[in-house]
């Protein structure tokens, strides 16, 4: 069955990967699931047909046949329940994994958002000068937190998972900020996700479409 997912038709980070779609297209290739792009504008995005796939205007969204899903946390899950490759056998290992994707959208990546947010959407603000390093030292208290509980280990819990997965590219975000290189196991074990061929093959396809050259129309080809 076709798989169709959504990305931006021009990414605003210019395709350095950081824009959801990537972590999505990682999990197809680490399960080896082929895929189509459907790219959209800010405009398209908010328009009924899209707001219909995604109730908030947002991308990713997520075909298949007659099942459409968006929130990545979600799209990863499914593809890592019905494929084999991205959460283990064992009951156990299993929910540990299932519990390490959770924790990096729910109490990683909302921090690092914030941090974004204030640079970027909030920075012409007064008081965005002195909001910026409470935000910051909020990032690096749970960065903390995860480089101790990572240690040297080379994955979160026993072999990579979902939830490296959905870490890594969680903590992708962080890394403009310079905030990752501060906690070099951190560093390390997001460059070994970095590294996976499978990785390798979504960033390239989200830079190949980033960095085409805009047309007449306006429109990049
Ligand atoms: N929690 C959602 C967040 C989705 C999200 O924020 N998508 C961004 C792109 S990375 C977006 O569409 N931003 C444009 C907008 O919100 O208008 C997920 O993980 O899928």
């Amino acid at each position: 069955m076709t798989i169709t997912i959504t990305a931006f038709e021009r990414s605003p980070d210019g395709g350095k990967g950081l824009a959801r779609d990537t972590r999505v297209r990682w999990a197809l290739e680490e399960v080896g699931q082929s895929y189509e792009v459907r790219l959209v504008s800010f405009q398209a995005m908010k328009e009924p047909a899209h707001m219909a796939l995604h109730p908030f205007g947002q991308i990713p969204t997520y075909e298949e046949g007659h099942l459409a899903l968006f929130e990545t946390g979600s799209i990863v899950f499914h593809l890592a329940e019905r494929h084999a490759g991205l959460l283990p056998v064992d009951a156990d290992a299993r929910a540990r994994a299932i519990t390490w994707m959770f924790a990096a959208v729910n109490t990683v990546e909302p921090p690092i958002l914030d941090l974004v947010t204030v640079k970027i959407l909030e920075g012409d603000k007064p008081w965005s000068k002195e909001r910026l390093p409470l935000v910051q030292d909020r990032v690096r208290g749970r960065l903390k937190q995860l480089s101790v509980r990572l240690g040297s280990a080379e994955w979160l819990d026993g072999e990579f998972s979902a939830g490296d997965l959905m870490m890594v590219s969680v903590l992708l975000r962080s890394r403009p900020s310079g905030l990752l290189d501060e906690y070099s196991n951190l560093a390390a074990y997001v460059a070994r996700g970095e590294a996976r061929p499978a990785y390798q093959r979504a960033f390239a396809a989200q830079l190949a479409i980033n960095t085409r050259t805009p047309q007449p129309d306006g429109h990049p080809r």
